[in-house]
């Protein structure tokens, strides 16, 4: 940069949620000095929080990657792509030649959610290479939900979601929008969009164990963690009892009610009650709300996805939805219409359903297995490489007492695609630096623009804000060179990897007239685009660099068209598999709740200024020196502990000791820890090793036994953990 370079402002959108919020982002020569709420984008509309405002600072941290890294003993070295290339391609076909295709596997993290094109490629080579080993965070946030979609509605992508705009009641179980933006629901300024309901004379109700941020714009009830499935049971009972159902919907788009009808009967307000910490008198008067209400919908997310029973809860709450008569009803659950049909499509294409390729009979579900089995899987030898893309295992997943981190020191390839050099990049051999969302030519994440999980359907484009520095690779190119280097040949035909091969020199040729060329992620957007019906990209541009509305989804377009996706056109409201698990457990797991009733239950607790693992290097951003556990007045008096002391918390899987934040938010008998943090191992991160935390997954179990069976997600929240006031001294750090 130089300081006599004209500042330019270009406008995109931000990709570290999936609010993705309208930005203006000032650029001088290639440098990003300062990011703003777009006010005049369609849907935001100047709406933003501070990780999008300060992403200026990620973007230019001087601890970022900038070229590829081999680690050679506790040594980091820059080498060129050409070797880490040749090199990491060699390994990987001696891992797959020697051990099977399988032995080599994939982890991706919620970062890489948002980058539209990467899976394409990625899912090319490890088909090319013959492997089905991919791992996903998304198995500690919404398969459960991917899989009762399919179940239902006929594929993991017909995703419905709360009507906002013209809801009278909404319920919200397990997720706070106002500091998360929501998943796999689009809705950027939620509480603003939430008070507009209660302003019109609705109601919105959450259903948490904290009173949580989001709770300003309505009503809350606490709910001991991992209960939700009683309060949904009985909350579908009452409404078939109390003469809330649509029969005539029922028959005419539905089968399988009488099953789930047996399944809920034993299931009373009164029952529920017993362990949910709700009464049976407030779950009457809410259910009679719902039905009163002219439209309404149930919301829910990770904190019950992350349950023990996340599958069925959200199949009981998508009944409730269904039976009521409000799924595709105006002011109810909808079925939104993305550019394309990527439901339809993967159908079509016979692509990620549903399945057991494992081993041990554990699902993988949208294509991936659970990473709760991440440490077996590299113990016992059935993973013995792995390239790790947007993600930080060791904080982020299940890792009971520091497991993970062994198994991952123990693997005999491991490569990283960051930004940085997290605490799973200081484990690995290699590490390949990649662009940040500013260096990307994007549309918002697939799920919107291509699902459209979202009450106003919209669509933006923006094209790279800066161009990547001269060393950084996009994730497209890598995997594509990866392939070539292995001998594996992507999609399947030899022509399209001579392609694939000829793209990736023209894309970084020093020639430019070479670089126009090459099939470049602008020019495949733009095709999307058109093929969307929508203007190219460079139309779209000039016309709608705000965002372009699209038509609203009022509802009446999905039950009896031919957008269920079943075969026989009926939403499945009782999928054998469900019903016999209900059946299995349900009396079980309750016997269980009643019995542990006075243990504490351990929950997480996102934080508006952090985005999972990696917004912790950023010190405008995190100045506090730990993250606390927050417990309740009560409980903290009944251990004797005030704020800032320290508490050891147990779970049978391991221990860890924290001070104390005493808060009346928290429900009694729940501890809330904000996960993702316990950077000590961070020498990439100058900043966040400064202000390591504690990690709350050493406290999660990992394996099939901590693994929901129906979805392969991790159980991350509601765990039974042992509470004492600490030996140990608080050390300031
Ligand atoms: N106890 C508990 N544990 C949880 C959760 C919980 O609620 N409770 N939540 C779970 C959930 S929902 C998730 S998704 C996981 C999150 O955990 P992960 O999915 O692992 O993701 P992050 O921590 O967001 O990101 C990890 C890395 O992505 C890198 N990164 C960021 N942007 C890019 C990019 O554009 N390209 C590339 N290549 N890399 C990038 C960052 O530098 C960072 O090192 O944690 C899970 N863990
Ligand atoms: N600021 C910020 N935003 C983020 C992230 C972040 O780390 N920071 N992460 C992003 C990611 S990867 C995801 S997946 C989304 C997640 O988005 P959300 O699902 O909205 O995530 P949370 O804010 O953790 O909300 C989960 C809520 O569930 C509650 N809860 C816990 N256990 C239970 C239970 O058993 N029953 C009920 N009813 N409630 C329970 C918790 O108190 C918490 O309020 O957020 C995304 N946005
Ligand atoms: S809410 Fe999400 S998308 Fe919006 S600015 Fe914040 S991090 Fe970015
Ligand atoms: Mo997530």
């Amino acid at each position: 940069m130089n300081n006599n370079d004209a500042v330019e402002t270009r406008i995109t959108f931000c990709r570290t949620c999936e609010a993705t919020c309208g930005l203006e982002v000032d650029v001088q020569g290639n440098r990003v000095v300062d990011i703003r709420p777009d006010k005049q984008h369609v849907v935001s509309k100047g709406y933003s929080c501070v990780k999008g405002i300060h992403f200026d600072k990620v973007q230019n941290s001087p601890d970022r990657i900038t070229s590829p890294q081999k680690r050679v003993g506790d040594e980091w070295h820059s080498i060129s792509w050409d070797q880490a290339i040749a090199e990491i391609g060699s390994k990987i076909r001696h891992l797959v030649d020697r051990h099977g295709a399988d032995s080599f596997a994939h982890l991706v993290g919620s970062a890489g959610g948002a980058n539209v094109l990467a899976p394409l490629y990625r899912n090319a080579l490890y088909q090319a290479l013959g492997s089905r080993r991919m791992y996903g965070t998304g198995t500690c946030d919404t398969t459960n939900k991917f899989r009762v979609c399919e179940d239902m509605y006929g594929s993991p992508f017909r995703l419905a979601y709360p009507d906002v705009e013209r809801t009278e009641f909404l319920m919200v179980l397990g997720a706070n929008p106002a500091v998360s933006g929501n998943t796999l629901y689009h809705l950027p300024g939620a509480v603003r969009r939430f008070k507009e309901i209660t302003k019109r004379g609705g109601r919105v109700v959450f259903i948490n164990p904290r009173r949580i941020e989001s709770a300003q714009a309505g009503e809350h009830d606490f709910i001991r963690p991992d209960t939700d499935l009683y309060f949904l049971a009985a909350f579908c009972w009452e409404l078939i009892e109390s003469g809330g159902v649509d029969r005539s919907a029922i028959e005419q788009t539905m089968k399988g009610f009488s099953v789930l009808e047996e399944v809920v009967a034993a299931w009373t307000p009164e029952r529920q009650a017993e362990v949910t910490g709700i009464s049976a008198d407030r779950l009457r008067e809410l259910v009679a709300a719902h039905k009163n209400a002219k439209g309404a919908a149930l919301y829910m997310a990770t904190g019950v996805n992350q349950g023990r029973s996340g599958t069925l809860c959200f199949w009981l709450l998508e009944c409730i939805n269904a039976i009521s008569g409000n799924l595709d009803k105006p002011g109810g659950s909808l079925i939104g219409e993305g550019l394309i049909d990527m439901a339809k499509q993967v159908k079509e294409a016979g692509a990620l359903t549903a399945q057991v390729v494992r081993e041990d009979g554990l699902i993988s579900v949208v294509g991936l297995q659970p990473s709760g089995m991440l440490a077996d899987d590299m113990e016992q030898g059935r993973v013995r490489g792995m390239i790790v893309e947007a993600s930080n295992p060791l904080l982020a997943c299940s890792n009971p007492n520091g497991r993970l981190d062994r198994a991952f020191a123990d693997l005999e390839l491991l490569v990283c695609i960051d930004l940085f050099r997290n605490e799973v990049g200081n484990l690995a051999h290699y590490i390949l630096p990649a662009p940040t969302w500013l260096e990307r030519a994007e549309v918002p994440y697939a799920l919107q623009s291509f699902v459209g999980c979202t009450p106003l359907p919209y669509m933006t484009y923006s094209d790279a804000v800066v161009a990547e520095p001269d060393n950084v690779r996009h994730e497209w190119w890598i995997y594509s060179r990866l392939a070539e280097a292995a001998g594996a040949t992507m999609f399947g035909k030899k022509w399209i990897a001579a392609l694939l091969k000829l793209n990736t020199r023209l894309a970084y040729s020093s020639k430019s007239w070479l670089r126009k060329l090459a099939l470049t992620p602008e020019k495949m957007l733009d095709g999307m685009l058109k093929q969307g019906g929508l203007p190219g990209r460079k139309k779209f541009l000039a016309q709608h660099r705000h965002g372009l509305l699209l038509k609203q989804n009022s509802g009446n377009n999905f039950l009896g068209t031919d957008r269920v996706l079943t075969g026989d056109g009926k939403v499945n409201l009782a999928p054998p598999d469900y019903v016999e698990v209900f059946k299995a457990r349900a009396d079980v797991l309750f016997a269980d709740e009643r019995e542990q009733r006075s243990q504490f239950k351990l929950i997480g607790k996102r934080e508006i200024k952090r985005m999972n693992t990696a917004s912790a290097n950023v010190p405008r951003l995190v100045k506090d020196e730990t993250n606390y556990a927050y417990l309740a007045p009560e409980d903290a008096q009944a251990l004797g502990v005030r704020s800032g002391e320290l508490v050891d918390v147990a779970s049978d899987y391991g221990e860890i000791s924290i001070p104390v934040k005493v808060s009346d938010e928290m429900m009694p008998r729940t501890v809330a820890i904000p996960q993702c943090w316990g950077h000590k191992k961070a020498d990439g991160l100058s900043h966040a090793r400064l202000h390591p935390g504690v990690n709350s997954n050493y406290l999660a179990g990992d394996g099939e036994a901590n693994i929901e069976a129906l979805s392969g997600m991790s159980h991350l929240s509601g765990i039974f953990v042992r509470i004492k006031k600490s030996d140990r001294l608080a050390v300031a750090s």
